[in-house]
């Protein structure tokens, strides 16, 4: 095996046929069933099974090594971990994907089959909890002691299914017939309290004491889901908290015959774990979401410092140089009130000591600037679910304000917008603000997005704490995202520049000499084209329809917002179905536009918009004056196994944000990555992906943040666009009509309203014309073979600098400074 894989040395050596019988073994004995009867579900569940004896010897090889060597640690915590697939992920890793293709061939499986039936762990919304999955990946794959802590929700995010054009949401059941990977960790439960109210004593010494009495208690029970690093050696944890009733029956009223009132309080715990919020950057401002943050920090925290004190004792000062914990966006900042409770109530430290410790501890990532994603909690729910918290809140903002008043004495002005505390109707309690204050270092996370952090959001922190505020950009794994889900392309890779490019991905700028070689350039089209018949065969089974593979696949997928503008793309698409219905030989290369989106179910709007992509969809599709030039496939129930089958067959990358809205994107990255060219704004990672791949190739179109901001400031009129362009007015009064919709005009038309009469607050008419512009290049340079497949090529071969190792890099050498503990055999 290492002689077919030369830079990646490998902790497991296990053998076709030991792999085969491992299977049949678990077949048999973990799943009672046999060859004959099994099916994939079964077969699945065996393979998993048999990859999981060499995981859990790489766990405890990881562990020991760990403890061994006393290492500091990285605690990433996430309300968000949308790890997708493990077995085909686990295989690839550890080395074993041949071997385990091969064992199963012979026992007449087919392994491709059998990665089809895992369900995904979708436990994330969107780019946040994809970015902690790709980053643990790193982190494991560097050898780096890591954990990340999340909560294990019952339901992840909703299976998206399409109906008469519509969403419906249902819901996700990914561990329904149980999952083969987590393993529960009962030696490890922890109590968490909530509710209650706080008793105030006076110690001997004078000094006061706080005794929070809680009214609830509940458990957590944590699962460890595997993370194996690439090379299989570090096998790292992400442990996700469960929460259960702390005694399973309230005994007293049990025995007054309340049997079936004892099991309410039971269901009430059991909720918190229930299910992922769906929305993706909106604040519901709901208890039960305050109580999942709440419930997976403090179990997360206790199980740190229990591990803590197993080698430190009660010397707490060691802590900062053993644990650093980086908040993922403001969802665990209450994290930071609830150490300050545990050093300060519990371990008695004085205020000053543990609020030293808690700022060297944490570190805080912000990923939007939007302001409805700005995390804010009404101050008087905080103190009916948290009532020591809020004090403790008061406390740090009561002490950060003379901070604030020294800097800019008398200025109440200055002290209202960095107070935690937003007075109002109602007083809020803003958690940017505590994580930016509780916290040793910001990041944003693309420079644009770092930028604007500190100019807009933050400028006094900036002012009062220079460089505290900083960047790190955004990054993907290459082992999912090229190595696992694109290997004609990995292997044409391994050809031209060897086989350790996984590890160090600026290896790709060795493809770059190859661009504008032919028979490369072929090969390299030839793999695109294999990709593309697989994604269309996909859509014949999932819509019904063939689409031509020589057309240029237009790929849109992430979460639908405005921001994004999905609509600013539907507006383009009407507007080539009406210049080919006037003009029959209007002048276009075939194109298919493929889109993934799950909306919120509570966004009305960004609902609309889909039922609209698939209204004029259908339209499309059936009209045979123009499908064989266009078509629209919306593919249902976006994912990350759906994703890692439309990206390695895009041609076209579309990035259309406006600009100063997406913090990084990171989708951007993986369809580069796979040769896509990018249609994009200057918003996000794209400045930093154009920067890599050069203006020729790339399409870069519209309103820069700049002139996004005066154009605002000067007021916009999305009308002018209206009635200055007649093509813009003709799609939106199309929208009006029954046309897409018969029988039911002005189905559509909350598009056209909120693009006109709401002000179209993301300025899709004013960039529309230079979008549909840069389709027109688009067109063009795809028309030009060669120019086309030297700029995919350039896209793959610029890619390095967005591999997450990079990423963790930056953090791990300016934020955490943790070194590697390599895990060795024995
Ligand atoms: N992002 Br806040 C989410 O996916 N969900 C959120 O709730 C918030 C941010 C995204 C950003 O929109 C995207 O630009 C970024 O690449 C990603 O986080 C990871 O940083």
């Amino acid at each position: 095996m290492s002689a077919k894989k030369p830079n990646v040395e490998r902790n497991v050596t296990i053998n076709k046929s030991e792999f085969k019988a491992a299977v049949v073994k678990h077949l048999h004995c973990t799943l009672g069933t046999d060859e004959n009867k099994a099916n994939n579900h079964a077969w699945w569940k065996a393979t998993c099974s048999a990859m999981q004896e060499q995981v859990l010897e790489g766990i405890r090889k990881t562990q020991k090594t760990h403890y061994l060597n006393d290492t500091r640690a990285v605690h990433y915590f996430s309300a968000e971990f949308l790890m997708g697939r493990l077995l085909s992920n686990n295989l690839q890793n550890f080395g074993l994907f041949e071997v385990a293709n091969d064992a199963l061939n012979e026992l007449g499986v087919s392994l491709s089959d059998v990665l089809e039936e895992e369900p995904d762990m979708a436990l994330g919304n969107g780019g946040l909890g994809r970015l902690a999955a790709c980053f643990i990946d790193s982190l494991a794959t560097m050898e780096l002691p890591a954990i990340g802590y999340g909560i294990h929700y019952e339901h992840g995010l909703f299976r998206q299914e399409i109906q008469g054009g519509a969403q419906i949401e249902r819901p996700d059941s990914w561990r329904d017939y149980g999952n083969p990977w987590e393993i529960c960790r009962p030696e490890s439960i922890q109590e968490v309290s909530l509710y209650g109210y706080v008793e105030t004593k006076y110690g001997e010494n004078g000094r006061i004491q706080k005794e929070w009495h809680p009214g609830h208690i509940v458990k957590g029970i944590p699962w460890d889901i595997p993370v194996v690093g690439y090379g299989g050696k570090t096998v790292n944890v992400l442990r996700l908290w469960q929460s259960k009733s702390s005694g399973y029956f309230n005994w007293d009223v049990f025995n007054a015959g309340g049997y079936v009132d004892a099991q309410v309080e039971n269901v009430q715990a059991e909720t918190i774990s229930k299910v992922l919020y769906p929305n993706d950057e909106t604040e519901a401002g709901k208890e039960l979401r305050l109580i999942q943050q709440y419930f997976f920090c403090a179990c997360s925290l206790k199980d740190i410092i229990r591990r803590y004190k197993r080698a430190h004792g009660d010397d707490w000062s060691r802590f900062i140089d053993q644990v650093v914990i980086q908040l993922n966006d403001t969802h665990p900042a209450i994290a930071i009130p609830e150490l300050m409770r545990i050093l300060v109530d519990r371990a008695e430290l004085d205020w000053d000591r543990a609020w030293g410790i808690c700022t060297k501890v944490f570190a805080y990532t912000n990923h939007t600037l939007l302001p409805e994603a700005l995390e804010k909690w009404p101050a008087r729910m905080l103190e009916k679910i948290l009532p020591r918290h809020l004090e403790i809140i008061y406390e740090i903002n009561h002490r950060f304000m003379k901070e604030v008043d020294k800097k800019w004495p008398g200025d109440n002005a200055v002290k209202a917008r960095l107070s935690i505390i937003e007075e109002g109707n109602e007083k809020m309690v803003r958690m940017g603000h505590l994580s930016v204050i509780g916290s040793f270092a910001v990041n944003g996370v693309a420079e644009l997005h770092s930028r604007l952090v500190k100019q807009n959001l933050f400028p006094e922190f900036d002012a009062l704490w220079p460089g505290k505020l900083t960047n790190v950009t955004n990054g993907i794994t290459p082992r999912r995202w090229l190595k696992a889900c694109n290997p004609a392309l990995s292997k044409l890779i391994d050809k031209k520049v060897g086989a350790d490019w996984p590890l160090d991905l600026k290896k790709l700028e060795g493809l770059e000499k190859y661009a504008g070689n032919k028979t490369f350039q072929k090969q390299f089209m030839q793999v695109k084209q294999q990709n593309k018949q697989l994604l269309a065969a996909e859509i014949k089974e999932s819509l019904g329809f063939d689409v031509d593979t020589n057309a240029i696949f237009d790929v849109q997928i992430k979460r639908l917002h405005e921001y994004k503008r999905q609509h600013l793309a539907l507006l383009h698409i009407m507007a080539l179905y009406r210049r080919l219905l006037e003009n029959p030989d209007y002048d276009m290369h075939p194109r298919v536009f493929i889109f993934g989106a799950k909306a919120a179910p509570g966004y009305k709007l960004a609902k609309d918009i889909i039922y609209a992509i698939n209204k004029v969809a259908d339209k499309i599709n059936n009209d045979a004056r123009v499908n064989q030039k266009l078509k629209v496939a919306f593919l249902p129930n976006y994912r990350v196994s759906l994703a890692e089958k439309m990206i390695p067959a895009a041609d076209v990358s579309e990035q259309i944000s406006t600009a100063g809205k997406e913090a990084s994107g990171t989708g951007n990255m993986k369809l580069a990555l796979n040769g896509a060219v990018t249609i994009g704004t200057l918003d996000g990672a794209n400045i930093e992906i154009a920067e890599e791949v050069g203006d020729d190739n790339i399409f870069i179109f519209g309103l820069t943040v700049d002139e996004v901001n005066e154009l605002k400031a000067s007021g916009y009129k999305p009308y002018d666009y209206y009635y200055k362009n007649p093509e813009i007015k003709a799609v939106l009064d199309w929208l009006e009509t029954d046309y897409f919709t018969p029988g039911k005009p002005g189905a559509l038309a909350s598009i056209k309203q909120s693009l006109l009469d709401h002000g179209d607050q993301y300025l899709v008419l004013a960039d529309y014309e230079a979008y549909s512009k840069a389709q027109e290049e688009v067109d063009k340079a795809y028309r030009d073979k060669e120019r086309w497949a030297k700029m995919a090529i350039i896209n793959t071969a610029k890619m390095g600098k967005f591999t997450s190792d990079r990423s963790i890099r930056d953090y791990v050498e300016r934020i955490w400074k943790l070194n590697a503990c390599p895990v060795r055999k024995g």
